[in-house]
């Protein structure tokens, strides 16, 4: 194991810290970009701040060759990510996201992995009004994406335990402990003005060079583990014992993303450090994890400049001798907790104080009214009966949530009315534990399609599950465009890797909780050879498979450990 990093990693930094620096408060000539008529594009070092504002610079990959034909510069766009901690908004909230998405964006509002909402085609000229009608509802971009925090993830049924509303409330917590203090956000798109002395106060968490990568919490709460809490750089499980909040078990170093090729990058789950009884003592532990792998992560090579990196490279007892060096505290023996699933609680349900929550399948996370189905106008009239609030889970769906008994029936009855819940109840146990992420036509990194492909080839898949009886199995099956796992298909049972165009990496042996990575099985495989390997995979399980295996346990079983 690599402890110091060379002389040279030290000092080549890479162009983006020096962006960083000289930022001014991650400012950069943002203003002057978005003033430029003359291009869709913002300078290309702004490119890079605007991320930490919640915002990616795109282009519409289907129109690249027209726009090539015609000489025309592409067709650029951005895509604007909220920073919604716990994932959780009010239904005024929602009515208002509706009309905004309507107004500036594609229309289709897009539920992430993180729990959070992004809308994409949003023209420069367009993002200021959009970020200012998002602050009329008291929504923001700040740090939704960048290298620092992200959106703090938390499991979302309040169902799962009658702590669950203390322990959401945490997310947000950790997520205000951790927003970077300038004050560019409301200067550049609220045209708030500040004075000189306190646009740039001191940041003692980011400093001026903030991480040198992205950083990810995620907290879940026992038995369900749907926010996959051991792929975040830090993961915390809540412990409940004889119905108290006991604290925490905190680990750190996950991460899925990794390049095709490149054998240094891989991906990881978080190594557990231990367990701390206080609320105060956890936000200190997040802070100092943060702090050590801001100080000692490397900003020569981005490839390699995860947490996960960091830990290896430093060894995980070191890493944590460390954060316990910068507490002053040192984290006591992990305590025991139990994950039985990591899907989420499809259709009514009720908590312990008697409201209710229906929980219904967003395919892909893309909410929008196609064909038959209205399910963007039947949430709109959800959200004006005012009477439920709105959950995104980490799998991409949405939970109605906080529904008084009284208010029940004309939910009901909406939900019917538009065809939501039906869809929800008709929709096969595969499809429901699906993912994809976006990939084509905005990500500029896909390599395959991922979000308008998988629920095609899903419709495939579900007659060959049929065949063999099959088709109640909960197993999970997740696509990403590319090796950077946003779909989190790196810890799915099934996961497909696009490495080119209509081609696949299939990747077999994740565990169904989320505790465990897959390995890679075949290599580049087209859509006939997909559906055949599978044929023949859920044949082999169907007979010989013993009681109560999973999938991933059986290929992992016959498969590598062979
Ligand atoms: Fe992601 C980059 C979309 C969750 C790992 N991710 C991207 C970008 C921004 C592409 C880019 O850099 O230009 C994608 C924008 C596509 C688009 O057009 O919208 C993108 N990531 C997404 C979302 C929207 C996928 C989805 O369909 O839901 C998810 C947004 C989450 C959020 O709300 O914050 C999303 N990304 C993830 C996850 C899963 C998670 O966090 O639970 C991962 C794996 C976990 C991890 O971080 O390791 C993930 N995204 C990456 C990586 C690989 C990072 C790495 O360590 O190598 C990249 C590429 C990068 O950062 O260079 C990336
Ligand atoms: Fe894009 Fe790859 Fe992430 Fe999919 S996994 S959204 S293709 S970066």
């Amino acid at each position: 194991m690599k402890h110091n990093l060379t002389m040279s990693e030290q000092k080549n930094l890479s162009p983006v810290e020096k962006i960083k620096t000289e930022s001014n408060g991650l400012r950069g000539t943002l203003e002057e970009s978005l003033s430029d008529q003359y291009t869709g594009a913002l300078r290309e070092q702004d490119q890079q701040l605007v991320k930490f504002h919640g915002m990616y610079q795109q282009d519409d990959r289907d129109r690249r060759e027209e726009r090539n034909q015609k000489k025309l510069e592409w067709l650029y766009s951005y895509m604007i990510r909220l920073r919604i901690p716990g994932g959780l908004i009010s239904p005024e909230q929602w009515v208002g996201l509706h009309h905004i998405a309507g107004q500036y964006s594609t229309g289709t509002i897009k539920i992430t992995t993180r729990q959070t909402v992004q809308l994409h085609g949003i023209l420069k000229s367009q993002t200021k009004p959009t970020i200012k009608s998002f602050n009329t509802l008291h929504l923001d971009s700040i740090a939704a994406c960048g290298d620092v925090n992200r959106n703090v993830t938390c499991t979302s049924h309040p169902s799962e335990s009658p702590l669950h509303e203390k322990v959401h409330a945490f997310a947000s917590k950790i997520s205000e402990l951790c927003l970077p203090k300038t004050t560019a956000y409301y200067e550049i798109w609220l045209d708030e003005e500040q004075i000189e002395e306190k646009k740039n106060p001191e940041d003692p968490l980011y400093q001026n060079r903030y991480l040198p990568r992205k950083l990810k919490i995620g907290i879940a709460v026992p038995p369900n583990n749907d926010v996959d809490v051991f792929i975040n750089d830090i993961a915390l499980i809540a412990i409940i014992e004889d119905g108290e909040l006991k604290g925490f078990n905190i680990g750190a170093g996950g991460g899925l993303g990794a390049t095709h090729g490149n054998a240094a990058t891989y991906a990881r789950l978080a190594s557990i450090f231990g367990f701390l009884d206080s609320e105060e003592k956890v936000l200190k532990a997040v802070y100092e994890i943060i702090t050590v792998q801001r100080d000692y992560g490397n900003r020569s090579d981005r490839k390699l400049s995860r947490l996960k990196y960091t830990i290896d490279r430093l060894g995980v007892e070191e890493y944590k001798r460390l954060v316990e060096e910068r507490c002053g505290f040192q984290f006591e023996k992990a305590r025991s907790y139990e994950f039985t699933q990591r899907k989420d609680r499809y259709g009514w349900e009720q908590n312990h104080e008697g409201k209710w929550y229906f929980t219904l399948f967003v395919e892909s996370g893309r909410v929008l009214d196609e064909g038959e189905y209205s399910l963007k106008t039947g949430l709109l009239r959800v959200a004006e009966t005012g009477k439920a609030n709105f959950r995104f889970t980490c799998n991409q769906n949405l939970i109605l949530a906080d529904i008084l008994p009284e208010d029940k029936e004309v939910i009901e009855t909406i939900l019917q009315e538009h065809g939501i819940s039906d869809y929800t109840n008709r929709a096969s146990a595969l499809r429901k534990n699906s993912i994809a992420c976006v990939a084509f036509n905005t990500c500029s990194l896909a390599l395959a399609e991922a979000q308008r492909y998988l629920p095609s080839l899903i419709t495939k898949i579900e007659p060959i599950l049929e065949k063999y009886g099959l088709q109640n199995d909960d197993i999970i099956i997740r696509m990403t465009g590319c090796p950077n796992g946003c779909g989190r298909s790196p810890n799915a049972e099934i996961g497909l890797i696009g490495t080119a165009y209509g081609k696949y990496n299939l990747h077999l042996g994740g565990d169904r909780l989320g505790t465990r990575l897959n390995s890679k099985y075949k290599e580049n495989l087209e859509e006939a050879q997909i559906l055949e390997t599978l044929d023949s995979l859920f044949s082999d399980y169907s007979k010989n498979r013993t009681s109560e295996e999973t999938f991933g346990d059986f290929t992992l079983r016959t498969i590598f450990k062979n």
